[in-house]
């Protein structure tokens, strides 16, 4: 099947058994007086989307992703860009994200590279006009080329260094160029495999100072979007610096960049930490550092990145929960940071796999706005610390108790048992309930 055989991906309902339609996600569906698509903002990843092909560690691609015919890179890059639209306006998605080297044939020189980007970057644009998308963030592809096998900012090389952010410079350009609203730091092979070899203090003061330079830069050239950093704990690397939301909070807390950076969350990086995807988003959140979201599932039974399309409910249910909670986005969006399995070879797969993701992301938005309209989840944790309302919890919390204060109440008081239960399995069954309800 060719791409132009593809039709408008059409929202059919429930009742359909048309693969290529929507089940659930119905962009126009207001759900507590906003539409799907405001609540979801749904983004293309540019680069599982037009450039990955199957490659793995064990096989050569098993997926033509070069859109029709090209005499030279720049035509398949330019038959790429094409394609990217075509597929967002089928799938009526209406953010994109890219790395610089996923939109642009690398060139011999960063100034070759740089004449490429702009080449395609002007294409981008028009096309953005022509089908009404926008861009939900821009990133550097500071990982790939041999030349970062030490880490690109926590390189021990200074040429690397400088390398790496003059690729930031531009890649910040084409973000404003592109009108985006945020700009992802994803820390590549910032981390370390050994200790032997490694300078963890200086590495942590160079990551800091890169990120300083592109936040004065891209502020002194009018971007007023949001940097987020995309905490990961492993891979490419053994140990990334940016392992979760709480280390990368720290981080940026020890080098005065809380303020300019806000997080970009990725399910698959969660699991990989040991955290379920909705702690890595309430961390986020109750530190006043939710951003923007890259969605996809990993495998439990797999120890890496396996950049899944999220397909688990119960996942995407306690995202969107976290997402209302958060009062929604505003600059960031739901990025199918995902990719088809590499037997999902054909054409029709990317469509059927976006499809599967949208409408997984439609049931978690209708089922999160259930849960907070049943009100149960929300009181029952009221409740739970309704101690703290009054009495010595409340001199607590409001800061008038002292060690000596609580050790003379304690004295007062004997001995104390816990009183509540937690009701663990309660509450998983009322989310079952408020889930599945009627049968
Ligand atoms: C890698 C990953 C990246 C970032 C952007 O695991 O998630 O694609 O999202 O660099
Ligand atoms: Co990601």
């Amino acid at each position: 099947m060719e791409l132009k055989q593809i039709p408008k991906i059409r929202y059919e309902g429930p009742g359909s058994k048309n693969p290529l339609s929507f089940k659930y996600y119905d962009a126009g569906r207001l759900i507590n007086g906003k539409s799907m698509r405001e609540h979801l903002k749904f983004a293309m990843s540019y680069w599982h989307t037009l450039c990955a092909d199957g490659t793995d560690m064990f096989g050569r691609g098993t997926m033509d992703k070069s859109f029709g015919t090209a005499e030279s890179a720049m035509d398949l890059y330019k038959n790429k860009a094409h394609a990217a639209f075509e597929i967002m306006d089928k799938l009526d998605i209406d953010y994109f994200c890219f790395h610089d080297r996923d939109i642009a044939p690398e060139g011999a020189t960063i100034g070759a590279c740089n004449e490429n980007l702009d080449e395609i970057v002007s294409l981008l644009k028009e096309l953005m006009r022509q089908y009404d998308k926008k861009l939900l963030w821009g990133t550097a592809n500071c990982f790939n080329h041999p030349r970062y096998a030490h880490g690109a900012a926590t390189s021990c090389e200074a040429d690397v260094f400088a390398y790496a952010a003059a690729q930031v410079k531009k890649a910040i350009d084409i973000t404003i160029e592109l009108g985006g609203s945020g700009y992802v730091f994803w820390g590549g092979r910032e981390g370390y495999e050994t200790l032997l070899n490694t300078n963890m203090e200086l590495e942590l003061d160079n990551m800091a100072r890169l990120l300083r330079m592109a936040v004065e830069y891209a502020r002194a050239h009018g971007f007023t979007g949001d940097f987020y950093i995309e905490p990961k704990p492993k891979e490419p690397t053994k140990h990334q610096y940016d392992f979760d939301a709480a280390a990368v909070l720290a981080f940026l807390r020890k080098y005065g960049l809380d303020k300019d950076f806000k997080l970009n969350i990725e399910a698959n990086h969660a699991t990989l930490a040991g955290h379920t995807f909705a702690h890595e988003l309430r961390y986020a959140r109750i530190n006043g550092a939710f951003g923007s979201i890259d969605a996809n599932q990993g495998d439990m039974l797999l120890g890496w990145d396996t950049d899944q399309f999220p397909t688990n409910v119960y996942e995407t249910a306690l995202c969107m929960y976290e997402v209302l909670k958060a009062g929604g986005f505003t600059n960031g969006g739901l990025n199918f940071d995902a990719k088809a399995r590499r037997a999902s070879m054909t054409l029709e797969d990317i469509f059927l796999s976006y499809i599967a993701g949208m409408d997984s992301f439609a049931l978690g938005l209708l089922i999160a706005a259930k849960i907070e309209a049943d009100g149960r989840l929300d009181e029952f944790v009221r409740e739970r610390y309704a101690s703290y309302k009054s009495g010595i919890g409340l001199d607590i919390v409001s800061g008038k108790a002292t060690l000596e204060s609580l050790s003379e109440y304690a004295l007062r008081m004997g001995e104390v048992k816990p009183l509540t239960s937690g009701k663990q399995e309660y509450l998983e069954s009322v989310l079952n309930q408020i889930m599945f309800g009627n049968f």
